[in-house]
């Protein structure tokens, strides 16, 4: 059987950094995230008994990622399938925007796969597997502003906090990379978590600051959604910095971007910045905000790429394969 998904990445609002279990991907804190509409990705999952092995193409280039072929054992086991697959995965970001995210590609890939091997799943269900992909993943499922539960392995699972239309909540995604992040996320959280003095004083920070978050999602506030944001990076940053060996994701162009960010709100324009692990910035606020930032931000030297994005959706099934 055949099927296609669409889901879109998500920008942490209140941050994942930190597992307590590494394998199942149990993450250390709930984290608070919204869907972005513009950076999506599409993929079609087969399975058939016509194939020998499985194989995943990757915008256009066969690959053999071994975190997508663990993905498809997950659900080959729960269908109780030997089924091979095929997987076509097309990113629908910009070309060379450097968003390239595992959460839009492990939301699309689990929808699409379920629906692939014949399974009937809850959302919870969906979200917890997309978490065994990649944490983040599971935010993209329920989509809209989303929580992502610090449970056991049955219970972390993204619940949705608002929908993409609740708020007048815009972002622009700021490209200024050029190279990938030196350190991915696994090895980087490990690394935190073990050696960054700062770090259990983040985990006692969250607890306010994820209430603070619910409550300014509950009133709608965007511009208060935008302002924890930056608060939140600043405070993973710090634990970031402070790990052993550092853990240094900015670059000069980042700074430079959040200095243009600081400059355009003491000038009276309501924006606020968040990082997550990369040197790309997300420049958060109402509508009117952002746009009245935006051409400074295009301006700021080392600045590649400005895509602007409304609050996304949910991973959804497509009736549009990609083979
Ligand atoms: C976030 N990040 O909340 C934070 C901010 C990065 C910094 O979620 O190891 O790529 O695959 O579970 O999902 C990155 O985490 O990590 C992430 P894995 P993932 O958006």
């Amino acid at each position: 059987m055949k099927a296609t998904a669409v889901a879109c990445a998500n920008q942490g609002l209140i941050k994942y950094w930190g597992k307590t279990d590494e394998a199942l991907r149990v993450p250390s804190n709930p984290s608070i995230s919204v869907c972005l509409a513009a950076l999506t990705t599409r993929t079609t999952v087969e399975f058939s008994d016509r194939l020998e092995h499985d194989e995943l193409t990757l915008d256009h280039r066969s690959s053999t990622d071994p975190r997508v072929f663990q993905h498809l054992d997950r659900i080959r086991e729960l269908a109780r399938s030997s089924q091979r697959a095929r997987v076509v995965s097309e990113n629908g970001f910009p070309p060379g925007v450097g968003f390239a995210s595992s959460a839009s590609g492990f939301a699309a890939l689990t929808v699409a796969g379920a629906a692939a091997a014949g399974l009937d799943l809850t959302p919870s269900a969906l979200s917890r597997l997309a978490r065994l992909g990649s944490g983040s993943a599971s935010r993209s499922v329920p989509g809209g502003f989303a929580e992502l539960l610090a449970e056991d392995d049955t219970r972390s699972i993204a619940v949705r906090l608002a929908g993409p239309d609740d708020l007048d909540f815009r972002t622009l995604a700021v490209g200024v990379a050029e190279t990938e992040k030196k350190v991915p996320s696994s090895a980087g959280m490990r690394i935190t978590t073990r050696t960054s003095p700062f770090f259990p004083a983040r985990l006692e920070y969250l607890v306010p600051a994820l209430e603070r978050m619910r409550a300014a999602l509950r009133a709608r506030n965007p511009v208060e959604v935008a302002r924890l944001a930056e608060v939140d990076t600043l405070n993973m940053h710090a634990t970031m910095l402070t790990s052993d060996p550092p853990l240094v994701y900015w670059s000069g162009a980042t700074l430079e971007v959040i200095r243009a960010v600081l400059d355009a709100r003491a000038s009276g324009i309501a924006v606020y910045f968040s990082v997550d692990a990369g040197e790309n910035v997300f420049v958060n606020g109402r509508a009117s905000d952002v746009a009245a930032a935006r051409e400074r931000l295009r301006a700021v030297r080392g600045v590649s790429s400005l895509v602007e994005s409304a609050p996304g959706g949910p991973a959804r099934l497509d009736p549009q394969p990609l083979f």
